[in-house]
């Protein structure tokens, strides 16, 4: 959102993989919900990608939807996004390549029954139109896609394959001026997947 707005900005690392927004004075001094992203803007902090994708639209007057009916959609699917699609699709990649012990393939089972109902809503809507609240690009296609740019073997899961109108709005995404790899953008480096 940040390179699509053509703002400056600079990453911080946070080493969540090693506890650090598990930690109380991180949690004290950085975000009580103990996640990531956290933006600092302004001399106010925000937390929840979808406070923070919203705040910006609203304060740069980009991306947040054209009118009032638009921008009450954008609001329905970063709701959809933060509940049922990105939030499950992180969860599973995490599973399957970062977590500390070898995947329960039960859990997996059942995040992946999530996962094609979530995915398969969403390819069903981006059929009917360019982006996900109309025409144009908005703060929830940015929400959505988060994820689904990382490599097909963090996840196991083909979802560009798999669902082809998701497919094929991710390359609309892609064009997005300021459009970046994930891993070209965010500080840390690549882990190699370990399940
Ligand atoms: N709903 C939150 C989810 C954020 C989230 O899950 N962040 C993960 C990293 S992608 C995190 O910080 N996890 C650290 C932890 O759970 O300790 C948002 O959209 O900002």
């Amino acid at each position: 959102m940040l390179n699509a707005l053509g703002t400056p900005w600079r990453a911080q690392y946070v080493d969540y993989l090693q506890g650090q927004t598990r930690d109380g004075d991180w949690r004290a001094g950085t975000n009580a919900m103990g996640e990531v992203p956290v933006l600092d803007v302004d001399g106010r902090r925000l937390t929840q990608s979808g406070a923070i994708l919203s705040w910006l639209a609203e304060h740069h007057g980009r991306f947040g939807g054209a009118d009032s009916d638009e921008r009450y959609e954008v609001l329905r699917w970063l709701l959809f996004d933060n509940h049922k699609f990105t939030s499950y699709f992180a969860t599973y990649r995490f599973m399957k390549a970062f977590g500390p012990v070898q995947p329960d393939p039960a859990v997996m089972a059942w995040l992946r029954g999530r996962l094609d109902n979530a995915f398969g809503i969403v390819d069903k809507h981006l059929a009917q139109q360019a982006f996900v609240a109309g025409a144009a690009p908005t703060i929830a296609d940015i929400s959505l896609c988060g994820y689904l740019y990382f490599p097909v073997e963090e996840s196991g899961y083909e979802v560009a394959t798999r669902f082809p109108h998701i497919g094929a709005w991710l390359e609309r995404v892609r064009a997005v001026p300021g459009w970046a790899d994930p891993y070209d953008i965010l500080p840390g480096g690549r882990l190699a997947p370990k399940w």
